[in-house]
């Protein structure tokens, strides 16, 4: 964390300002305040203080909510014109917001004579493993009203920060970094640990060094613009690149991403990380639409993509892995259990599968090389969920054997005529995923049947004759075909055949 000047200055201002507010409202004192005076004849035995209480806040959209994984400090004022104040003791607020602090209750470096602690609690943007900063690189901060002379006895000091608060912002980022973590950490097996996540922003800063928008600095920080502070999906979407440099050390870069945009062709390596940085927000926002505002799906009249929605039909969406658009909205189909087209999206991975390789490989840098991944599985279903989104990594089934000419006796029923596994493969597909049609060209001699892995061909009605039938063969996307051959014989001529079922598939 940084502490720095800038903080320093902040602290102090937020000092005198709280000091202001005091003088003019009075003290804002605690339950059951004892009006028995404390000073140094009882220093041995001075007793403890306890502060309990709750940060809330006011979130995006007006409700409250606990600031809940926050550094709460309790700090001791020290008087006499220093920056002295002491940090006696450090927590993180609970999941309900809730910090408890006892200390004892002697002032060790103040004043002699009353030796009572003059306490308040300080809340940072911040916690040990991730913080929200501004520009400068000071942690917002929140204080409580000021306990001077305090009793050794139990304070509750409630602290809610209003939705315009100046800084309120701050926690709705940090919020959106606490998702974003949570979200991963809870849905990957060995869990995955995304990194240290630092958020800058500052009211009416929209752009920042390198960024003319928000962005990531590599290695360094996600910058929000402050026009996309209401945008968890914005928010989440640099979070997204700040893991992924976390856990690579680089972030694969292509000048054709100076100027990206969703539904545009870029280049693959750009469309990839984009499209990921797409993707993942919608998980962790709970929504199928990438907002540049408040959410979901266009609240308020904002910009958004709805890329669940989308497919090969939708209008102004280029085609194919180098849309980053298209990548995020494969994610998603490859992800989710709904299929909601009228094409193939019928994988749903979740998302543990994916992020196995998203979040664990190092130097992938498009999304072909993701996919290759998973290139010994079944991918029958992932490769048509890819397709609805326009990324066609299909190639055609094919026979990798001629078929053989197959000679037959008329009066015959042959259930496994032909094995047609043995003839018949798919790069992607199982054999049982594929669709075999037959297409006689010479009825009504070719009375053919599938039956499961066999051709059947059912000749018992025939002495003798000629067959021919076109196989055709299709994963669902692409097909192939070959001419099989069927010469049918006299039964009387079964001296002559002896072998005619077919063996091929025995080994
Ligand atoms: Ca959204
Ligand atoms: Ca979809
Ligand atoms: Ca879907
Ligand atoms: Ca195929």
């Amino acid at each position: 964390m940084e502490l720095g000047d800038n903080m320093a200055r902040k602290f102090r201002f937020i000092l005198s300002l709280t000091a202001l507010i005091l003088a003019l409202s009075g003290l804002n004192l605690a339950y059951g305040v004892q009006a028995n005076s404390y000073n140094d004849t009882i220093q041995p035995d001075p007793g403890y203080v306890t502060l309990i209480g709750t940060i809330y806040y006011y979130d995006r959209h007006g409700q409250l909510q606990p600031a809940s994984n926050i550094i709460a400090q309790l700090i001791e004022v020290d008087d006499g014109g220093s920056s002295a104040n002491d940090i006696l003791q450090e927590t993180i607020t609970d999941a309900s917001g809730n910090f408890y602090f006892q200390e004892l209750n002697f002032d060790i470096d103040g004043p002699t004579g009353d030796r009572r602690l003059d306490l308040y609690v300080m809340f940072l943007s911040a916690n040990y493993n991730y913080a929200v900063l501004n520009l400068d690189g000071a942690i917002y901060n929140w204080s409580t009203d000021i306990i001077y002379n305090a009793e050794s006895f139990t304070y509750r000091q409630d602290k809610t920060v209003s939705q315009n608060d100046n800084w309120a912002p701050a926690l709705w980022m940090q919020n959106d970094i606490k998702r974003t973590r949570d979200f991963i950490q809870d849905n990957t097996n060995p869990s995955i640990d995304p990194g240290f996540m630092s958020v800058r922003w500052e009211e009416n800063i929209n752009t920042h060094r390198s960024c003319p928008v928000s962005c990531y600095i590599p290695g360094e920080y996600a910058f929000i613009a402050d026009r996309r502070k209401n945008a968890p999906d914005v928010v989440v979407h640099e979070l997204t690149h700040h893991i992924m440099y976390n856990i690579n050390d680089h972030i694969p870069s292509s000048p054709n991403c100076a100027n990206h945009s969703i539904n545009r062709a870029s280049d693959a390596v750009c469309a990839f990380g984009e499209g990921w940085a797409e993707f993942l927000p919608l998980l962790v926002n709970g929504d199928e639409c990438y907002d540049c505002g408040l959410g979901p799906c266009g609240y308020n009249a904002d910009w958004y993509f709805d890329l669940e929605f989308s497919t090969r039909d939708t209008p102004n969406f280029d085609y194919g892995d180098t849309v980053e658009g298209r990548v995020a909205a494969a994610f998603f189909d490859l992800c989710d259990p709904e299929n909601e087209s009228p094409w193939y999206d019928d994988e749903h991975w979740g998302f543990e599968k994916i992020a196995h390789v998203m979040l664990n490989r190092v130097g992938q840098d498009t999304f072909s090389e993701f996919y290759s991944h998973y290139a010994n599985e079944n991918l029958h279903y992932a490769i048509r969920s890819l397709f609805q989104n326009t990324i066609d990594y299909n190639t055609a089934p094919y026979f990798y054997q001629n078929l053989p000419i197959k000679d037959v006796l008329g009066g015959f029923y042959y259930q496994q005529l032909l094995h047609l596994p043995s003839y018949i493969y798919d790069n992607e597909s199982d054999f049982n995923n594929l669709q075999i049609n037959l297409h006689p060209t010479s009825a009504p001699f070719c009375n053919l049947s599938i039956n499961g892995a066999f051709l059947s061909g059912d000749f018992s009605t025939i002495t003798q004759g000629h067959c021919e039938a076109l196989i055709e063969v299709s994963d669902s996307l692409t097909s192939t075909w070959q001419l099989l051959v069927i010469n049918i014989h006299p039964a009387t001529n079964a001296i002559y055949f002896p072998a005619i079922q077919d063996n091929s598939f025995v080994k």
